[in-house]
């Protein structure tokens, strides 16, 4: 029987044509109408530990399934809005609203920043302080867990918040290497289900603080645009997204960035940029870029182009880097084993 998609949420097989465990594709047991002649009958007892190293597929298994339950976001974890306005009266405060639909990276990206700066390689800036540790803490458990290994796994869990009616925000306070000057940010971890609500319902009330917002960042699923035949919904989506936006963003427009993740199984394809923009310039919206890889599964860095992102979030009047100085790579990219030490 002829095997079919990977059942592996993290795997890019289906999306790539290459298994993220390196196996070859034609023989790996996460693939569906696959028949392991191999196994034991009575080896369902079986424990599988970190320990086991070569046995990656299994380890894979257990660390994709990821936790029982969903931890949620207590919001007296995250800072709430009165309080996020009364630090911005206070200290020079960037507030950053994060959009985007369900896996689209936004927890990752917040996650990757936090480890970062917790190991001292964030480029260009140095941690300072956080009135939210402990939210940080909460959406980085599943990937510090895992950290010391090098297997793929689910290192976030889909977002869900005790308050659904109220954004929370994440704090950090950063100094920036090249002149000590401190900045404070407030980031959203949102679910997923607030844009789609957005987009499907035109349901934008819990928005309201985007009008407190200096900068956006319009968060889309590099997966969905790497492959040629989800990348035309996948721009209709993110273009439905910027036209509910311009209803609920105030004039003039804050900055608003594009920000498509997995980066790390190649770059992101410029017509689909092209056509975010066009239609943000509609609504008189500009639209910059800024690709990330919270995580890696490729080869570029864990983390790669999350620093820039938050240096042109900051530094409202940089201009965002060229992201295809060399389009002779583009989509040569192999996958190599996940890397998994940002
Ligand atoms: N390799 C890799 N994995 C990523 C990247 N960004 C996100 N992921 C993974 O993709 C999945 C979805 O990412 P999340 O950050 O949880 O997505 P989200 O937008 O917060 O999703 P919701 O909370 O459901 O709205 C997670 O398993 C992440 O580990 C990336 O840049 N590279
Ligand atoms: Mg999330």
């Amino acid at each position: 029987m002829a095997l079919g998609n990977c059942q592996l949420d993290e795997c890019t097989f289906n999306v790539t044509g290459q298994c993220v465990l390196n196996r070859p594709v034609s023989q790996c047991f996460n693939r569906l109408g696959f028949v392991d002649d191999s196994a034991p009958d009575d080896d369902e007892s079986e424990v599988h530990t970190e320990d086991d190293g070569e046995d990656l597929p299994t380890l894979g298994g257990a660390v994709l399934r990821g936790p029982e339950e969903t931890p949620r976001l207590p919001s007296s974890l995250t800072m709430g809005l009165e309080e996020a306005r009364s630090l911005m009266t206070r200290r020079h405060t960037t507030m950053v609203g994060i959009l985007g639909l369900p896996d689209s990276g936004k927890t990752a990206c917040l996650v990757s920043a936090y480890l970062l700066l917790a190991r001292g390689t964030f480029t260009g800036y140095r941690y300072a302080d956080s009135s939210t540790l402990m939210a940080f803490e909460q959406i980085s458990r599943g990937s510090r867990a895992w950290s010391k290994g090098d297997e793929p796994g689910q290192l976030t869990v889909h977002t869900e918040m005790a308050d659904d009616r109220q954004a929370g925000f994440l704090h950090f306070r950063l100094r920036r290497n090249e002149d000590g000057r401190f900045f404070d940010l407030l980031m959203p971890d949102l679910p997923g289900e607030w844009s789609q609500a957005l987009i499907d319902k035109a349901d934008g009330e819990r928005f309201s603080f985007l009008g407190s917002a200096t900068v956006i960042w319009l968060m889309v699923d590099g997966r969905a645009f790497a492959n040629p035949k989800t990348r035309n919904y996948a721009i209709y989506r993110a273009e439905m997204l910027v036209e509910r936006l311009a209803v609920v963003l105030p004039n003039p427009r804050p900055r608003i960035i594009l920000v498509p993740s997995w980066k790390d199984i190649g770059d992101f394809p410029v017509d689909a940029y092209n056509r975010i923009r066009d239609e943000g310039l509609k609504h008189e919206m500009e639209i910059s870029l800024a690709p990330i890889a919270s995580f890696s599964f490729g080869d570029v860095a864990p983390g790669s182009g999350v620093a820039e992102l938050i240096d042109v979030t900051l530094n409202h009047d940089r201009t965002a880097p060229e992201f295809w100085p060399d389009a002779g790579h583009r989509g040569t990219r192999t996958l190599v084993r996940f890397r998994s030490a940002l």
